[in-house]
């Protein structure tokens, strides 16, 4: 694994945020010690044993998958954690807000990949540059667990063709991957330790091989937008302010939620779900749910 990226008072240096404008990527950045990163864990599994099948409107890995923020006060305790902010204001500056957070978890021995993709893709933003995604480990990233693999300066292309597959050991929603094969020699493999992270760029390449190890491969990611995004067409969208001032409602602001499942919190997941659809399943030949 490489060695961690050194932060000056928690922030990122000059360097740094030059390295990731080069790259369109930076790790590893540790943001939480052992004993965090062995409490998030616990948490989320607490989570898992309790609430599987305990009668939530959509199955559970669906409100883990995207948009976790909404209807769990975990995903918001990580989403806005101080150290992952100060890390992510170093790229999108002061005014920053949390879009949505996805526990990506892949189980021990299992076949489960996410191909190449570039996550703005289908997301209908209206700037590439003011959102990023942080990828937090909760268990060790290596090759054999299945930890991403990025392509260096591919955030330098355009929005590219990509094919859709629906394939259901797929993690993404609509199984889509780039329209050009990347060749091993071009993948970087994004090894982290639990409880560091790395930064990527909404239109670098990257995707993700299976888990081969004994232990579950534990992610979130999570996607930051400056408030100076704005929606391509004008679309609707939601976000909870992380860090700064909205100076004007581009996106629809809301508070975290009071407890895990709630019922102010299940409608709005309802309906920023609804809302997400249209764009990113628009085109789709398959009707598939978008998560
Ligand atoms: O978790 C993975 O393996 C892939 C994650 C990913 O594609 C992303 O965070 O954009």
């Amino acid at each position: 694994m490489k060695d961690c990226v050194a932060l000056q008072d928690g922030r990122l240096t000059e360097r740094q945020k030059s390295a990731y404008w080069n790259d369109g990527y930076l790790f590893p950045i540790r943001v939480a010690d052992d004993a965090q990163t062995h409490s998030w864990r616990a948490a989320l599994e607490e989570i898992e044993r309790t609430w599987l099948d305990n009668g939530l409107p959509l199955p559970l890995n669906t409100y883990k998958r995207v948009n976790a923020q909404v209807v769990m006060p975990l995903a918001c305790e990580i989403g806005l954690h101080g150290p992952i902010l100060d890390a992510v204001e170093g790229v999108l500056g002061p005014d920053v807000m949390l879009y949505s957070v996805e526990f990506l978890t892949k189980e021990a021995h299992t076949k489960h990949v996410v191909t190449m993709h570039q996550d703005l893709a289908y997301w209908g933003m209206g700037d590439m540059d003011n959102i990023l995604t942080a990828w937090l480990a909760l268990s060790p990233a290596t090759t054999a667990s299945g930890c991403m693999d990025f392509v260096q300066g591919s955030h330098k292309n355009e929005i590219l063709a990509h094919e859709d597959s629906f394939d259901e050991l797929n993690l993404l929603s609509r199984g889509q991957e780039i329209a050009v094969d990347v060749a091993d020699a071009d993948k970087v493999p994004v090894e982290l330790a639990p409880g560091c992270m790395s930064l990527h760029h909404g239109l670098t390449i990257h995707g993700s091989g299976p888990n081969q190890s004994d232990d579950r491969r534990i992610g979130v990611a999570i996607r930051y937008v400056s408030t100076k995004m704005r929606k391509a067409g004008g679309n609707k969208d939601y976000a909870i302010l992380a860090r700064g001032a909205v100076s004007d409602a581009s996106f629809i602001t809301y508070a975290p939620p009071e407890a895990l499942f709630d019922g102010p919190s299940m409608a709005l997941y309802a309906e920023i779900r609804d809302e997400q659809a249209k764009v990113m399943m628009a085109g789709a030949k398959s009707q598939s749910a978008i998560y």
